[in-house]
């Protein structure tokens, strides 16, 4: 070419650059390793990382048996999440995807909320009033644009809190994935955006999804600083996350924090993943998952054990089994419910709609009667 280009070679960090702590056996790497994460932080992600897993396994095997409907389950990716909501204080907001069970439980969201939610029923998005975390948004990337709004509102209201939020590898090929950061960016807003890289979207791998390095190079492009890490890696995730969070809360402006993880399960229970990849691949990334290094690193630092693990699993396995049979009392919904929770004041048209539907089905029961 005749004029200087820039290399896109050049274009910021390597991909196989990113921070990792624990190697694959959960041994911290650099014995000499600075961490400021505490021990009781640490066994209070491991515990929610424990119940998520617990979470997803029982609502997977309720999904086969019919008694769920489908969802979008967390395996493999609990320690980024868990790390993720650690380093957020109670006044800071969390904007979730479809895929953070995990953390919105470590953010104080009910796990009954998680059972109604994925069970179809609305009232699982009635989140606590002190708990500032947003119902789950299905809608790739727009809970970047929310995550970027709330921030401005923080600013506005000269408040200390931030907001964080998480995307998804495929979720950064959205056009709102970058109108989001970029205004974010121009206005200085308080917003940590995260993506946890599962290197799959559904069925197209990270590969097919972009020609970028990496998908953290892509925030050179707004301006802002970004770092990867390996979010397999409870510990170095934690010390990452709480890094990033801080420069946000420092009036630094926004950050993008690159979690590289492994998507273990289907992308929902309706997707079935041995159709686009294979059990080898899917076991060779498996060496990495979270739950054995997190538990293998915290015997080394001994303060767990083995039989301290199995009472641990077995008692999270009780707690997500109750909150199931909560929820099944409270699973019922109305017409009302379909129609009164979007707006304070209800427009006219839905008025009319409801209106309609309600005549409808009076109408329906008098003809079964
Ligand atoms: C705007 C929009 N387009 C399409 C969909 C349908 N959809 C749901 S999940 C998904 C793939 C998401 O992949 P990724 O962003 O990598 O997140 P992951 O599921 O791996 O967590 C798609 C295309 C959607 N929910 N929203």
């Amino acid at each position: 070419m005749k004029y200087k280009y820039i290399d896109k070679d050049k274009i910021w960090i390597d991909k196989n650059d990113f921070h990792r702590f624990l190697d694959i056996d959960g041994k911290l790497i650099n014995p000499k390793q600075k961490i400021i994460t505490t021990n009781k932080m640490l066994l209070k992600a491991y515990e929610y990382m424990v119940l998520s897993r617990q979470q997803d396994t029982y609502m997977t095997q309720l999904q086969r048996q019919g008694r769920m409907l489908t969802f979008a389950p967390n395996f493999g990716e609990e320690a980024l999440q868990v790390a993720a909501a650690l380093s957020l204080k109670k006044e800071d907001w969390l904007l979730p995807s479809f895929r953070n069970n995990a953390a919105m439980l470590m953010k104080g969201v009910p796990l009954i909320n998680q059972f109604l939610y994925w069970n179809g029923n609305e009232k699982g998005n009635i989140i606590p009033e002190d708990v500032n975390v947003f119902p789950v948004n299905i809608v790739i990337a727009t809970q970047y644009s929310h995550a970027a709004g709330v921030a401005f509102a923080l600013k506005q209201q000269k408040k200390k809190a931030i907001a964080m939020t998480f995307i998804g590898d495929g979720g950064t090929s959205e056009g709102e994935f970058y109108e989001a950061m970029n205004f974010a960016s121009v206005h200085s807003w308080p917003v940590v955006f995260c993506i946890n890289n599962n290197q799959w979207a559904i069925s197209t791998p990270t590969k097919m999804q972009t020609n970028a390095k990496t998908l953290a190079a892509k925030a050179a492009a707004v301006g802002i600083p970004a770092i990867r890490v390996d979010g397999n890696d409870l510990l170095a995730s934690a010390e990452i996350i709480k890094e990033a969070t801080d420069y946000v809360r420092n009036d630094n402006g926004p950050i993008l924090v690159e979690f590289i993880t492994w998507r273990q399960g289907p992308h929902t229970t309706s997707d079935n993943p041995r159709v686009y990849r294979t059990e080898e691949v899917e076991k060779e990334n498996e060496k990495w998952e979270p739950m054995k290094r997190a538990k293998n690193y915290l015997i080394s630092l001994k303060i767990w054990d083995e039989k301290k693990d199995k009472k641990l699993w077995s008692d999270k396995l009780e707690e997500v089994k109750n909150a199931y049979q909560e929820s099944l009392k409270l699973n019922s919904s109305s017409i009302d419910d379909i129609f009164d929770h979007t707006f304070e004041n209800m427009p006219e048209e839905l008025k009319e709609q409801k209106e309609y539907v309600l005549k409808f089905e009076s109408m329906k029961e008098a003809n079964n009667g």
